[in-house]
């Protein structure tokens, strides 16, 4: 089915084009649509020249008038921008980290025996990450190994005289110190957001790089929140291999009790997946073929790397998969999800089932599920999406029949097990061989979020396919691979016509080793946006192998549609790890020449990396293209 091609200007997927279509027809309002009516934006705002941080205000600054050139307390522009910029940071990091925090409590339940619904399914990443820790392994019950785990994560929350674990183990040796000299290591995740939260309230910190540099320490602890995040799912879900899947609204089912699964902690989608198979037969009774499970933004990433379940939609268009008139629930945890939904589900006949305490929607019906009552929370919850198929099963629903083929889950792991087809001894040295000889020029990782500010997916397809022509090895997380799944970026069958030559062989010997009769898929997923930490992992490793720094390698990131201040977070860490990263919106910070000066340029002598900020895809392709040439000369290649 084609899409409504004038709805073009707002996304390049045909499937949101033609649900857009399909609400106009409806008088249903979208996200489009409330973007709208809040045009003309308040420049304040946009430039990050609006202060609330106390009662006297709100103070603004007009950058084009001589008379107010510092709110009421005296902050000027740079301090308020800087300390706006901070409190994003600060949000990103609680996130992650909150979302981490949530698997290190289920992993100590685990381990104490509070639990049943869950288990350690990858015990030698258990081990591993263990190790790395310092925490003893040898001959030791894999329930103590756990709660030691569980143990040094929670205690990596508050400030200790050592380190955050997951941050100063993570990254080169060479970070490590980079990191100490600029007294960017973070003493603990919990405490560097409540130190934001001290310094930018009124009166505190009125120093722009001191702001800044204790906004890139916050953005090291996010680094570690991601780590966690991935580490600890990976031990308790599995790490993720190879696995073919599909994308896009097509992969609802009119016949079937469809369930979309929206948020971010697998702590919940995983075991609304298993009860989702134990209770098909309730489904078939009451006339569906099956429960077909499907994620919505970054969860559908963790369902679709481990379980190969497809993945419905992300991001802005969220609500294009209730107005199809298929979705009989729509359960959510917590994390990007539009109070919108809500609303949209009401007018269908469907549910958006909250199941979080710090994470209720008015509107939306609310089962709290505890891990200790997992699967009894979970069937409650699918009851009530069979309940309402029952009442829909007969009504027509709108499907654009579009499905994206998909082949997700490459983990560090998975992809090093790839690479040790071609070299069992040295699984790296075919990737670096490939770096050296050009065939390879570079790694790009895109990450974040659709923006409604820009035609959905438009930059991350556009800056995508000059790269991988470029021969620069594409890999993606969160709605960014959700947006490249979605234009056939993670299909093997796409590789030839998408990738450079170099890279082609590359992907092609991969994949003809692993027996897969043909290439690897030209974008690489690495799953939602805590694995972002996975990008960090193979950078790491690749400098660790060089005997270099990250910094120095032709590896560079861009979030170019991005949203949510986790977004924000996350580009702090890439410029804390050295890389060039780009973000394709403007970042409200225009306000303070010297904060955008830093962000930009003054950071790279201090990291090694810096901030692009570049709305035009193809200038940013350019740009990032000749920061990869210009590491690789740097590195004599
Ligand atoms: Ni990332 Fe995932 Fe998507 Fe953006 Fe939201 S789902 S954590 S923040 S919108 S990429
Ligand atoms: Fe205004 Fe200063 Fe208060 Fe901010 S902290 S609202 S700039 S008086």
């Amino acid at each position: 089915m084609p899409g409504d091609t004038s709805f073009q200007a707002l996304t390049l997927d045909p499937a949101v084009q033609h649900m857009l279509a399909s609400a106009k027809e409806k008088n249903m309002q979208t996200i489009w649509d409330r973007y709208q009516q809040m045009l003309p934006q308040c420049g304040f705002g946009e430039t990050g020249l609006c202060c609330r941080h106390c009662l006297q205000g709100p103070c603004r600054i007009n950058p084009f008038e001589e008379d107010a050139k510092t709110g009421i307390c005296g902050a000027s522009a740079d301090v308020i921008v800087a300390r706006g910029l901070d409190r994003a940071i600060a949000a990103g990091t609680a996130a992650h980290s909150g979302h981490a925090k949530h698997l290190a409590h289920t992993l100590m339940k685990l381990a104490n025996g509070k639990v049943s619904d869950y288990k350690i399914t990858d015990p030698d990443k258990l081990k591993r990450v263990a190790s790395r820790l310092n925490i003893d392994t040898d001959n030791r019950d894999e329930m103590d190994i756990a709660r030691d785990v569980a143990q040094a994560a929670l205690a990596d929350f508050h400030e200790k005289d050592t380190p955050v674990m997951w941050a100063a183990s993570v990254v080169t040796p060479g970070r490590v110190k980079v990191l100490s000299d600029l007294g960017i290591v973070p003493k603990g995740i919990d405490h560097e957001v409540a130190e934001i939260m001290h310094r930018t309230l009124y009166g505190v910190d009125a120093d722009p790089v001191n702001l800044l540099l204790g906004g890139l320490r916050c953005g090291v602890a996010d680094l570690a929140g991601c780590y966690m995040g991935t580490e600890l799912a990976d031990i308790l879900f599995g790490t993720p291999t190879p696995v073919v899947s599909s994308a896009n609204l097509g992969t609802l089912k009119p016949e079937s009790v469809n369930i979309a699964c929206h948020g971010h902690n697998p702590v919940l989608s995983e075991i609304i997946v298993k009860a989702a198979e134990e209770m098909k037969d309730q489904a078939v009774a009451a006339g569906a073929d099956r429960i077909n499970v499907v994620g919505i933004c970054c969860t559908g990433n963790e369902l679709m790397e481990r379980h190969g379940i497809p993945s419905c939609t992300h991001s802005v268009s969220q609500e294009m998969a209730l107005l199809t008139g298929a979705v009989d629930a729509m359960i959510v945890d917590y994390q990007c999800i539009m109070p919108s939904v809500a609303s949209v589900a009401e007018c269908m006949g469907t549910k958006v089932i909250t199941t979080m305490d710090i994470c209720k929607i008015t509107g939306a019906d609310h089962i709290e599920v505890r891990e200790e009552t997992a699967s009894e929370n979970a069937r409650q919850a699918i009851s009530q999406a069979i309940e309402i198929f029952k009442s829909r099963k007969n009504k027509p629903t709108d499907i654009p029949q579009i499905t994206n083929t998909v082949v997700a889950g490459f983990s560090t792991e998975s992809i090093v097990a790839a690479l040790a087809k071609l070299n069992a001894n040295d699984p790296l040295l075919p990737l670096v061989d490939a770096i050296k000889a050009g065939s390879i020029k570079g790694v790009c990782l895109f990450a974040g979020c659709n923006n409604v500010k820009i035609p959905q997916d438009a930059n991350y397809t556009a800056m995508a396919a000059k790269l991988l022509k470029e021969n620069v090895l594409v890999v993606a997380t969160g709605c960014g691979a959700g947006s490249l799944m979605r234009h056939d970026f993670m299909d093997p069958a796409k590789a030839k016509e998408l990738c450079g030559d170099g890279l082609f062989a590359v992907l092609n010997a991969i994949g003809e080793a692993n027996g897969l009769n043909g290439p690897l898929p030209p974008v690489l997923h690495l799953g939602s946006c805590v694995d972002n930490s996975r990008a960090v992992e193979i950078t790491v490793a690749l400098a660790n192998y060089l005997g270099v720094d990250t910094h120095q390698l032709p590896v560079v990131a861009s979030a170019p549609e991005a949203t949510s201040e986790k977004a924000i977070s996350i580009g702090c860490y890439a410029v804390a790890a050295g890389l060039p990263t780009h973000v394709g919106v403007m970042l409200p910070v225009t306000g303070s020449a010297l904060v955008v000066d830093v962000l930009t340029q003054g950071v790279k002598d201090l990291t090694g990396g810096y901030f692009v900020v570049e709305p035009d895809p193809q200038k940013a392709a350019d740009t990032l293209l000749a920061a990869i040439e210009e590491r690789r000369k740097g590195l004599g290649l």
